[in-house]
């Protein structure tokens, strides 16, 4: 490709876009650097999604570039089934140090959906080895992201996401989801009202299926693709409660909250809830190389030790596990986080990100501001006739004038990367404000 020659679209088919709308004005970036974009016509472009939820150290950061630079200069490839690098294990260690207490073992993937996949595995295995093969059952939750995989759609909640793809996989059911607008809209940080929508687990779930043949639930500390819906203050402490009186296990899935998006590296540790596997992807290389993984509670990896004998002790992997160039960028990465601070940065900047979210209020069709940590969403009330029209119109508005803001049905997500100073916060809702008072 030349630069001075636009490029042929024809070919790739792109994930989750608007092919045809893409092709005939598309957005194209050239480079990025720090807080911004740099598009092919030389334009900057404020990134208020740290990308799709994951640059959360900022985009280029010597450290992790030249962790990966030099990596793929000395060992390009190796696998992790039966061989092993040094890499990996020392990424591990260091996510066991920041996770939860007793949260002591990383097995790692290559995406959040690879991540969803393998912790519904090892759930269903735990189960199975400790002798109750009955628990077989998935519990997720409506509007629920949990990525594309088969699985992952199953316990997901997002029905566009589902519709299209038949059975996916038997025996889930899920809760409903937490947002509650008639009472809780405009809450800042967590709602008061709705611990209660927990009970619906021990209430209707259990009740139905029995616990003894139910493995896991599985939610977002906060959700996120479903459209950024803060828990309600007591909720995950009752849904931890409910499932040790059952003996089910609570994944935990943080691909978006993991690596410092609450102002501690996970939501977990905000939220003082330990689950008993927690998924993590994207932050984990703050995006520059796919990485995830599953963070797995002592007591649940010794039981696949002591299980299996001799022989493997759980049969799954993925070629790139441990991937030595995902492994370099991840240790740069949290290099970068431990000496700039980021993990535990958001709780610097919450206040004024929560002012930020809230000074919608009031502006034209805005009937909802939410917030935690660095991590928000407006809502504007639906065009008649059409849903979610008047976010993709201030996604599209916002994008000309410089700024990357994410539409999701009919809200607006900010989720800025850690470093954004309040410069780039003012920018960030300055230009959607300005957007938002033109709306009709
Ligand atoms: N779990 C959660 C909670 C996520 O947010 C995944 C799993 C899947 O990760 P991968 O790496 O397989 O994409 C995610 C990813 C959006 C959007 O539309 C959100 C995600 C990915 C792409 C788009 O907001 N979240
Ligand atoms: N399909 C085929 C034919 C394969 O040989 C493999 C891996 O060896 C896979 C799929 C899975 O690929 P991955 O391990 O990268 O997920």
């Amino acid at each position: 490709m030349n630069a001075s020659q636009p490029p042929d679209l024809e070919h790739y088919w792109m994930p989750y876009t608007n092919n045809r709308a893409f092709k005939r004005s598309p957005k194209m970036i050239a480079s990025a650097e720090g807080m911004y974009y740099t598009t092919i016509e030389g334009k900057k472009v404020l990134d208020g999604l740290a990308t799709l939820w994951c640059v959360n150290a900022g985009h280029c950061r010597p450290k992790i570039v030249e962790a990966i630079r030099k990596q793929a200069g000395i060992l390009d490839f190796s696998s992790s089934f039966s061989l092993g690098h040094p890499l990996p294990f020392e990424v591990a260690r260091r996510i066991a140090g920041l996770a939860p207490e007793g949260m002591e073992h990383v097995f790692f993937v290559n995406s959040g959906s690879e991540a969803v996949d393998t912790a519904l595995k090892i759930a269903l295995a735990y189960h199975r080895l400790k002798g109750e093969g009955t628990r077989t059952r998935f519990i997720g939750r409506e509007r629920g992201y949990h990525g594309v995989n088969l699985a992952g759609i199953s316990v997901g909640g997002v029905s566009a996401n589902r519709k299209a793809y038949g059975l996916m996989l038997p025996g889930v059911d899920h809760l409903r989801h937490t947002h509650d607008p008639a009472r809780s809209a405009f809450s800042r940080g967590q709602p008061v009202a709705g611990a209660e929508f927990a009970d619906e687990l021990e209430e209707r779930v259990i009740p139905l299926h029995d616990a003894s043949n139910i493995a896991a639930v599985i939610v977002e500390p906060v959700a996120g693709a479903g459209g950024v819906l803060v828990p309600p203050q007591g909720y995950l402490q009752r849904l931890r409660q409910i499932c040790d009186k059952h003996g089910i296990l609570l994944i935990f899935d943080e691909v978006i909250t993991g690596f410092g998006r609450l102002g501690q590296p996970f939501a977990s540790e905000y939220f003082g809830v330990t689950p008993d596997l927690i998924t993590f992807a994207k932050g984990i290389t703050s995006g520059t190389v796919p990485m995830g993984g599953v963070i797995v509670k002592g007591e649940i990896y010794e039981t696949f030790m002591q299980a299996s004998g001799n022989g493997v002790d759980f049969f799954h992997g993925y070629t790139y596990s441990g991937h030595p160039l995902a492994s370099a960028a991840a240790l740069g990465t949290l290099d970068t986080y431990a000496e700039e601070g980021l993990l535990t940065r958001a709780q610097t900047l919450a206040a004024q990100f929560e002012n930020g979210v809230h000074a919608f209020r009031g502006l034209p069709h805005v009937i909802d501001c939410r917030n935690l940590g660095l991590i928000g969403a407006i809502e504007f009330a639906p065009r008649a006739g059409a849903p979610g029209a008047r976010a993709t119109e201030v996604f599209g508005k916002c994008w000309e004038r410089g700024v990357f803001v994410r539409p999701i049905g009919d809200n607006i997500a900010f989720c800025p990367p850690l470093i954004a100073e309040k410069k780039h916060l003012d920018e960030m809702f300055g230009v959607t404000a300005e957007v938002v008072r033109e709306l009709a």
